[in-house]
């Protein structure tokens, strides 16, 4: 059987499929940003789970640690409280639900109620009690830097240029917050819509530096609307990268294909998931086979 057929050992009572509808029933709000907390539920599943490292298997979602202190006072997490809070409501209505696994599920709902593709999602994650297991701060990418910044961040997870490029992918989804990157305003057009836009809009438009008191960020110069950050510059600027944006940008089906793959396994980084037969997979012994 491959890892993801085996039985849980421990069949959890909790009803994933209700805990699915209660979050997409808190995905719109008209007041919130562009009127949905998806893209930050994006946002909260995968800054939960990029702090694993494949070198001492440390990080990742398990522990559901970012409700605690130091991750939850990490720059990086700031205005991810609005999303723990928004899902706090779930987590009591399912006795038995970790914060752990709410977190990664949040964001695997949100992506599919914003039009993107199914992701496989499995429970199994622990929660624990505090937050000493939480690595130093300094795991997940800085905005301002380059390609050997993202490849070095991303390798650590475990992931190769391809999925690199995949993932970041997600920032067709959101925006940007002065009041916790720093940076400003959206990617797209459609920041609530999940597609491959992000990839297009870096080919086509032409990307001036923002002339303001911010950060160094970009904005395209015929609707002066749009953004990117340096990181999603590098994206373009490095020839291996920019492979991959060419054909997410042409393809958006392998996009959303990749990307399920690549969100996947970054859900999943550092999770042992107990199975009926005694064994144990994760510590990504067959995610790292896909490498
Ligand atoms: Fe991201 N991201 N991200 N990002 N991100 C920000 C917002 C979102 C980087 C920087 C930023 C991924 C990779 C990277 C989302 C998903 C993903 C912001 C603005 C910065 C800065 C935060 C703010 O001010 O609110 C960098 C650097 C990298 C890689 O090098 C990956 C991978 C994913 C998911 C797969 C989403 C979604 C948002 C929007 C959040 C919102 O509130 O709208």
């Amino acid at each position: 059987t491959a890892p993801q057929d085996k039985k849980l050992a421990t069949p959890s009572k909790v009803d994933y499929n209700e805990v699915r509808k209660s979050v997409a029933a808190l995905l719109d709000d008209a007041n919130f940003d562009d009127g949905s907390y998806g893209p930050l539920f994006v946002r909260l599943g995968w800054h939960a789970s990029g702090t694993y490292s494949h070198l001492d298997s440390t990080g990742g979602s398990n522990g559901g640690c970012m409700r605690f202190e130091p991750e939850s006072g990490w720059g990086a997490n700031k205005g991810l409280h609005l999303a723990r809070e928004r899902l706090e409501a779930v987590y009591r209505a399912h006795p038995g639900l970790t914060y752990a696994d709410l977190y990664t599920l949040a964001a695997v709902v949100a992506i599919e109620e914003m039009g993107g593709p199914q992701i496989k999602w499995r429970p199994g994650r622990n929660d624990h009690k505090d937050g000493k297991k939480s690595p130093a701060d300094g795991r997940l990418p800085d905005a301002a830097q380059g390609a050997q910044h993202i490849r070095d961040i991303f390798y650590r997870m475990g992931f190769n240029d391809q999925e690199i490029v995949a993932l970041i992918g997600a920032h067709s989804l959101g925006r940007c917050h002065t009041d916790r990157s720093g940076y400003d305003g959206p990617w797209t057009f459609a920041p609530t819509t999940f597609s491959n836009e992000f990839f297009r809009l870096l080919l086509e438009e032409k990307w001036n530096l923002r002339r303001w008191n911010g950060p160094k960020q970009y904005e395209d110069t015929k609707t002066k609307t749009l953004m990117m950050l340096p990181a999603d510059m590098a994206l373009i600027e490095d020839p291996e990268f920019r492979k991959y944006v060419v054909v997410y940008a042409k393809d958006g089906d392998k996009f959303a294909k990749d990307f399920a793959s690549a969100f996947e396994k970054l859900l999943e980084l550092g999770i042992d998931f107990k199975t009926t037969d005694g064994s144990t997979h994760g510590k990504n012994e067959s995610l790292w086979k896909r490498i």
